[in-house]
């Protein structure tokens, strides 16, 4: 059973199996896939319509969904890579090791915001922007600027609340789901995250951002902890709503995969812990 790991804990080969498994994809063209699809969910996910990605009670099960088809992937380049998840918790300094130049490279310059170090910096021509929201080629971080990121103690209160979501099942609702999405609540979590990083993670093409599965990673295992701690609190809607993905729903883009289908992980992988 493949484990996922907190960041802070691999060793200098594991960082870079993950690195040059990510390398490779974009190589062939694979990775760039995720962020075409994950824009194209983000546009058309609205408050009032049809959503399935965002601002919806399949926020959770669409994103882990999402990242084991991104893993599988990796995994066939190298069978030992496992996503590796970021506690931005712990982990809060625009130097931690995660920014180095071993792992996802460091911030952006000042002048346009353009990553200069590591794996993914522009110069290394291994890792230009091909799906993108501003023509521009390259790799943009503007670490700290634009949010703060959660505190402990604000994500201790989004896993205390034992209704998974609520009506109007959107960005209004209360609940687990949207608070820990972050339109609502302190802290803001998953969506503070985004703009804490800020170039195109504050945006709908995030996954050219490999900070992405490694931000969704731990908001996936923050899913997989507040089910530990509320095992009797279901997904919901359970059937019946209109413009969200119900229980046993089909979840686009996919034709064969459901809420249901997602709330056991440890089919799929396990946390360390
Ligand atoms: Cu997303
Ligand atoms: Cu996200």
């Amino acid at each position: 059973m493949a484990v996922r790991k907190n960041q802070a804990t691999l060793s200098a080969t594991e960082k870079r199996n993950f690195v040059n498994a990510l390398l490779e994809l974009k190589r062939t063209g694979v990775y760039d896939g995720f962020v075409r699809t994950h824009n194209e969910f983000i546009m058309s996910d609205t408050d009032n319509g049809e959503r399935v990605g965002h601002r919806s009670p399949s926020f959770l099960p669409w994103h882990r969904r999402f990242l084991i088809q991104f893993e599988q992937e990796l995994q066939k380049i190298d069978a030992s890579v496992t996503l590796p998840y970021w506690d931005w918790t712990v982990d809060r300094s625009t130097t931690s090791s995660i920014w180095g130049a071993d792992f996802l490279g460091g911030n952006g310059r000042s002048r346009d915001s353009q990553v200069t170090t590591g794996p993914f910096a522009y110069s290394t021509g291994k890792w230009n922007i091909n799906v993108s929201v501003d023509n521009r080629p390259f790799l943009q971080r503007e670490l700290g600027a634009g949010a703060q990121l959660p505190t402990r103690a604000q994500v201790d209160a989004v896993l205390a609340m034992t209704t998974y979501d609520m009506a109007p099942w959107n960005s209004a609702s209360d609940g687990f789901r949207n608070n820990l999405e972050g339109w609502r609540g302190q802290g803001r979590v998953h969506n503070s995250v985004h703009v804490w990083i800020g170039g195109q993670m504050a945006t709908g093409v995030s996954p050219n951002d490999p900070a992405f599965w490694l931000h969704h990673c731990f908001i996936d295992k923050l899913w997989a902890d507040w089910q530990r701690m509320h095992p009797t609190s279901p997904y919901l809607p359970a059937a019946g709503t209109a413009n969200v993905v119900d229980l046993n729903d089909t979840m686009r883009p996919w034709n064969n995969v459901t809420p249901a289908d997602m709330l056991d992980h440890t089919k799929f992988y396990t946390y360390d812990r």
